[in-house]
């Protein structure tokens, strides 16, 4: 009931009662500097800390990073971090989950894979992940692993501006992007996002209407460093994946096809929230669709039922996703974990932790 299909439903009864691993994949962009390009951060110089504050305090219950956990405020509202949303799904569930780093600025104290180095350029360099191949061709050597220890992954991302590098490596590889990619405010700066990307392609040498022929190589011009740690997770593995992201994911289901057009997307989905699934002003649906024919799942997590402020505001477009919020909160559903239970539990974070 929580959950809104667009696609085929029969996935869903394919998932249902399998041994789930939920893996986040993390990394910061320098592309986050740009003033007022993301919210996912209570100001510019503490946004490089989300990821690792964001995956302590799924771990942890605490940031180790951070003194306290850093909160968006939008129009006297502070909206917690999807994270809490991701915690409670994944407790509730007993799922466990493993931290991969792909290049995040601020490292967390807590075990993780490490799959790449620093934090990404700012795509306006048009040099942005230098090392795209080398953290994707790792990536492919986890999912190979991690497929023989599982039977289905579930893979958040925690990326500030994730969405920018989103629009830029979708753009790079010829697709219609524009004003098509979400966000985490309820403003989306459309033109400041393709404007940075813009600037990035010409960098890099490509001119308006040209395309990178080579995924890999758009991710290194405008992409950022979990695109291809997702990318190469998803190739190397042999087992049902739930992308749990929202435009993010179409970017990396855009770098799989550049590098595989035959690629089978049968065994993998995105889910998301609904905040991302009913964003007015982006388009999750067409954007994917462009892509292939890839079910995409919204959750609804019935927050206009919250008594908490914060929560209210994802209802006003705040957040809205992150951390894998929208897959946890699936694959909770799918273990017969009951939505009014999740929401609870959120709350009971929330008066907890902020
Ligand atoms: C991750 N942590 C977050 C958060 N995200 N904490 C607070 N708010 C969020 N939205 P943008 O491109 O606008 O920065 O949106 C993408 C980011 O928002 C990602 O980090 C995603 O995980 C989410």
């Amino acid at each position: 009931r929580n959950i809104k299909c667009y696609g085929s439903s029969e996935v869903l009864s394919e998932l249902k009662g399998k041994d789930t691993l939920f893996l986040c994949v993390m990394a910061t962009t320098k592309t986050s500097n740009i003033p007022g390009i993301t919210g996912a951060g209570a100001t510019p110089e503490l946004t490089e800390y989300t990821p690792a504050a964001d995956l302590e305090l799924v771990i942890c219950g605490e940031p180790k990073c951070l003194p306290e956990i850093p909160q968006t405020v939008i129009d006297g509202a502070a909206a917690p971090t999807p994270a809490v949303i991701t915690k409670a799904s994944l407790e509730l569930a007993d799922i466990p989950i493993l931290v991969v780093d792909a290049g995040a600025g601020i490292k967390p104290d807590i075990p993780y894979i490490k799959l790449g180095n620093g934090p990404g350029e700012d795509v306006r360099t048009g040099n942005a992940v230098p090392n795209a191949r080398e953290i994707f061709e790792k990536g492919v050597l986890l999912g190979k692993t991690l497929s023989k220890l599982t039977d289905h992954l579930v893979i958040g991302e925690s990326t500030p501006a994730g969405t920018t590098t989103a629009l830029g490596v979708l753009t790079a590889l010829g697709y219609n992007a524009k004003q098509k990619v979400s966000g985490s405010m309820p403003e989306n700066p459309h033109d400041l996002k393709y404007g940075a990307v813009r600037e990035g392609l010409k960098a890099a040498g490509y001119g308006e209407g040209e395309t990178v022929e080579d995924a890999l190589r758009a991710v290194e011009i405008v992409g950022d460093p979990t695109i291809p740690a997702v990318a190469g997770i998803v190739m190397g593995s042999s087992i049902p994946i739930v992308l749990a992201g929202g435009t993010q994911m179409t970017a990396v289901c855009s770098v799989i096809k550049g590098i595989n057009p035959e690629f089978d997307f049968s065994n993998l989905c995105i889910a998301t929230t609904i905040f991302v699934a009913e964003d007015e002003t982006a388009d999750i649906n067409q954007l994917t669709r462009q892509v292939a024919d890839i079910n995409i799942f919204a959750v609804d997590p019935e927050f206009e039922k919250s008594s908490v402020p914060g929560l209210k505001s994802y209802l006003d477009g705040s957040v809205k996703e992150g951390v894998g919020a929208g897959g946890a909160m699936m694959a909770a559903l799918l273990k017969d974990i009951p939505m009014d239970n999740i929401r609870l539990k959120i709350e009971d974070l929330c008066d907890k932790i902020f």
